[in-house]
């Protein structure tokens, strides 16, 4: 007979998760299950946003210039609220704001861990009902416990990083996280309001045949990019037939990188030196996933996880996937 319990929810998941190793505190489970309430609460926001006129741009600009929608406010507001009222987190950065928070009573003086995120990648498809996320972070603080965190609590590099993932509001609504001990994915059951692990110990396969990019920007890159890009639509019988998709947000294009194989990228090109995405609050906890799922991150030099951060909303270049795929592209620049 089935054992009456088969399911294995985010917080039994992290729990077994901390009791193997004896001297951990249970902080960074505490993380992990309140980012997961905050998502549930966008995620419920998301699923209606058409209905409660909550769709569109609010008519104001984020810190890097771009537009915001009020979805991207709304869920913005929601993380920080949570993670303020959480034990475990001393401050967070978030893609939204100008600066870092520093939470100051007594009590979050004395966690032990910092969150960054983008409180909901990929605005521009909100809209039209495709999929869009929300990735974070976390790191251990370097700052002394007792005091407020510093900034450079913020800027550590990706290889620092404790554990990272996204949430994607998809056709389901599914959290994927990682920490040095490998990735896995829990599926929101919505008839219990928790989220279910469903996708055990995700490895990235090692080749695909799909490459994601913004193709419409061919024109302004680098000579050995437009060369690969040659190649990925040579599409003849003698070598591998590639294929294009591109949603145009990352926790989507990443998730089916995931799964399926392939490689994203999002280059520096002649109007953009350095990109457009983020590193702390996008590339970083992404090439922390994909790293540690068995595939490969480059910015086209070196592994995206060893750039040390020099201020909070920095952009970089980031090529990223199954690793056959990353090295096969990295060979053309
Ligand atoms: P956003 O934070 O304003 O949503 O921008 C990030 C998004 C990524 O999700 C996506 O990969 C990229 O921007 C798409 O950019 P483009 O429209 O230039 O292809």
């Amino acid at each position: 007979m089935k054992p009456f319990n088969t399911i294995t929810t985010l917080d039994e998941f992290t729990i077994q998760q901390t009791r193997l190793f004896p001297k951990a505190t249970g902080g960074l489970s505490g993380i992990l299950r309140d980012i997961g309430i905050a998502c549930k609460l966008i995620n419920k926001k998301v699923n209606k946003a058409g209905l409660v006129g909550i769709l569109g741009a609010r008519g104001t600009e984020n810190v890097q210039g771009e537009e915001q929608m009020k979805l991207d406010v709304y869920a913005d507001d929601i993380m920080i609220r949570v993670l303020k009222s959480s034990a475990d987190c001393a401050g967070i950065a978030s893609e939204e704001n100008d600066d870092f928070v520093a939470f100051d009573d007594e009590y979050s003086k004395n966690a032990k861990y910092v969150v960054l995120f983008d409180p909901l990648d990929g605005s521009s498809n909100i809209d039209v009902n495709a999929s869009i996320g929300t990735i974070f972070a976390i790191y251990r603080r370097e700052s002394e416990l007792g005091t407020a965190v510093q900034e450079s609590d913020f800027l550590q590099n990706g290889s620092k990083l404790m554990a990272a993932g996204y949430v994607i509001y998809g056709s389901s609504t599914m959290m994927v996280y990682g920490t040095k001990g490998g990735v896995n994915g829990f599926t929101l059951d919505p008839s219990i309001g928790e989220f279910c692990l469903s996708h055990p110990d995700m490895m990235v396969p090692e080749d695909g045949k799909i490459y994601s990019v913004n193709q419409g920007n061919t024109e302004k890159y680098t000579d050995g990019l437009k060369n690969y890009l040659q190649h990925c639509m040579r599409n003849d019988d003698t070598k591998k037939s590639y294929t294009h998709r591109y949603i145009g947000s990352m926790v989507a294009d990443m998730h089916r990188t995931l799964i399926k194989g392939g490689i994203f990228f999002y280059p520096a090109d002649s109007a953009n030196e350095n990109g457009k995405l983020r590193l702390q609050y996008e590339c970083n906890p992404m090439s922390f996933l994909v790293e540690h799922a068995g595939g490969l991150s480059s910015d086209g030099e070196k592994s995206v996880l060893k750039i040390e951060p020099t201020e909070l909303h920095q952009r970089v270049p980031i090529f990223i996937g199954s690793k056959n795929m990353v090295t096969e592209l990295l060979s053309y620049l």
